[in-house]
């Protein structure tokens, strides 16, 4: 199809010029042109084809051993100024970064193919949908597109001769000499090389250096978090780092629920859940990002911006998701996962030791399958990935592609404490519900990074790394967003605490399937037929209101939906050390809210 829209036309010429591929490809989204980006991947090297009885249209990748996650500390958001980024994200001068970028991009793709791919987030042609258009030297990029975004020509007719596009440009970094080639390697370029850069006030992304996920599926966290969270700002929506499920009770019901929790919570399980309580149903509309807008009538409607599953393979099994499991059976696209002998797939936590013969491990070499504890020398990455089409997820919802988006009823906040959050509880209204969304965070566990074994890192609505903007900015938005509608239109907002331990350092609740019960006791509070006690934290369901599961005792129970009056006062004196660093950017509304919890505390 030939591209009509000028001012696309044009940029894309203007970065052959800097970039000076080879060759350059206007990108179909079709069957065809992904079956060549395999073709060229597995010829080159790169890609390994595997076997296609067990896993029909499958291949496995193995990156540089540099490149294997996203690198928030070489992320920035190039606002104008540095306060508009706020203290939560990495800044640099937007002039002074595009000339040190422009610099790298000057022939960075000689040898290769410049590859030019039109993708819609979202349903194309849904209301609530964005397009965006990534040019990229890596075939791995454009094949890992097309599962997660919808590519092609069809993006092209809508954006007609002047429809709006978010420029994204990226680059593995590493230019060809004449006669040159990979010779089978995963190219990117070295740390200190690799940008990924975000244009808040253009809305344009500039990214460096790596191939591997979100620094390179620029439609992913670049654009469908940070830059969608300045447009939703601006527009007046929400762009958030959610699940979305679909929950039925036994009459036939259905209601939405948006959740967001830190990475390392389960969020792909909690999408994918099998509920343990008989006659209810769960189903997935995303697992990753929600799109969300007031449609005429106040009601929030969401979208899953995203056209298939970006998710981490290890720890993934038929026990802990078999609805990610059925997902992956075909046309998946696997980065460094273990290889079997028979051409299949292994990872640590999937469920069945890895079968006899060798075990090809993420960097290449055979797998020593009784290392002697020396260091970690697991077959497959902790971050290795699949890439799956959401259609092929046995629990996809119906209406996952409606291009209207589902109702919210409900948001669900949480991450992982070990003490004083109970199991669930339920804010009083919208501006607390905001309050407990700018608390969220997960206790660190080793003496991991910068913080000390115990302490919580706070990750407010679990977006610390995906805002494109100053956070008590976002804090305000999300308080702005309450007085769009009437009260009773406005999705009620929940804690949960899948993590609580027990003083033996046990787990208490069994989590996965049965974390049905609490999501069936929220369907019950939107409903208003479910009882609850108010208490200072919130509304909180009696222990008799949630089904006991299996091997929790009834003092299992009244523990996990206790309040622990002495750990929210420490609580509270930690937020007020969170908050600071917001300075007078935060919200009068939180202040007020962390005040009210303090007295009722008292
Ligand atoms: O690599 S991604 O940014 O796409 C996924 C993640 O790290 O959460
Ligand atoms: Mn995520």
């Amino acid at each position: 199809m030939i591209c009509n829209h000028g001012k696309l036309n044009r940029w894309v010429e203007e970065l052959a010029r800097l970039c000076r591929p080879d060759a350059v490809v206007w990108c179909d989204g079709s069957r065809r042109e992904y079956d060549e980006m395999i073709a060229i991947t597995v010829r080159s090297g790169m890609a390994t084809q595997l076997d296609p009885v067990k896993r029909p249209g499958c291949v496995l990748f193995r990156s540089h051993p540099s490149d294997v996650a996203r690198v928030e500390n070489r992320t920035y958001i190039a606002s104008r100024t540095k306060d508009e980024a706020g203290p939560t994200n990495n800044w640099i001068d937007p002039e002074e970064l595009k000339a040190t970028m422009r610099g790298l991009y000057d022939g960075c793709m000689a040898g290769r193919t410049m590859y030019v791919i039109p993708f819609s987030m979202g349903p194309v042609g849904s209301p609530i949908a964005k397009i965006g258009v990534e040019i990229t030297d890596s075939p791995y990029v454009v094949a890992n597109m097309h599962v997660m975004t919808r590519v092609g020509d069809r993006v092209l007719e809508v954006l007609g001769e002047e429809g709006e596009f978010v420029p994204c440009l990226h680059s593995v970094g590493k230019p060809l000499a004449p006669g040159e080639d990979d010779g089978g390697l995963w190219p990117c370029a070295p740390l200190d090389q690799k940008y990924i850069s975000h244009f808040p006030e253009e809305r344009t992304i500039w990214s460096y250096g790596s191939g591997y996920g979100g620094n390179a599926l620029l439609g992913k966290k670049c654009l469908a978090l940070r830059i969608a969270s300045v447009m939703a700002r601006d527009e007046g929506w929400l762009a958030e780092h959610m699940l979305i499920l679909a929950i039925t009770n036994p009459e036939g019901k259905r209601r939405f629920v948006a959740a967001a929790f830190p990475s390392a919570c389960g969020k792909t399980n909690l999408a994918m859940l099998i509920p343990t309580v008989p006659g209810w149903k769960v189903e997935t509309v995303g697992d990753d990002i929600a799109w969300m807008k007031f449609d005429a009538d106040g009601v929030l409607r969401a979208i899953n911006p995203e056209n298939g599953f970006f998710g981490v393979a290890p720890g993934t099994s038929m026990q802990s998701n078999p609805n990610a499991m059925h997902s992956i059976r075909r046309n998946t696209i696997f980065t460094n996962v273990a290889l079997t002998e028979d051409n299949d797939i292994w990872w640590e936590g999937i469920g069945y030791d890895a079968p006899a013969g060798k075990i090809i491990d993420w960097k290449g070499n055979e797998w020593n399958r009784n290392p002697e504890k020396k260091g970690d020398q697991v077959a497959a990455h902790a971050n290795s990935r699949f890439t799956a089409p959401a259609r092929q997820c046995p629990s996809i919802a119906p209406e996952w592609e409606d291009p209207a988006g589902v109702p919210i009823s409900a948001f669900l906040f949480g991450g992982r404490r070990p003490s004083t959050v109970p199991l669930v509880h339920q804010a009083f209204d919208w501006n607390h519900g905001v309050f407990l969304g700018s608390i969220v965070g997960s206790e660190v566990t080793a003496a991991a990074l910068d913080l000390k074994a115990g302490t919580v890192r706070r990750d407010p609505f679990a977006m610390l790394p995906f805002c494109g903007y100053h956070m008590g900015d976002y804090f305000a938005h999300w308080i702005r967003m309450g007085t769009r509608t009437t009260a009773e239109k406005l999705p009620k907002i929940f804690y949960v605490n899948w993590f609580r331990k027990s003083s033996d350092g046990k787990f208490i609740w069994p989590g996965y399937g049965e974390n049905s019960r609490v999501l069936k006791w929220v369907f019950e509070r939107c409903e208003g037929t479910a009882m609850a006690l108010e208490t200072e934290i919130g509304f909180m369901p009696t222990p008799e209101a949630i089904d006991r599961p299996e091997g929790v005792s009834e003092a299992d129970l009244r523990e996990l939906l206790s309040v622990d009056r002495e750990g929210w006062r420490r609580e509270a004196a930690s937020i007020h050390d969170h908050y600071a660093s917001f300075g007078d950017r935060l919200p009068a509304e939180l202040r007020s809210q962390l005040e009210a919890l303090e007295k009722r505390l008292q």
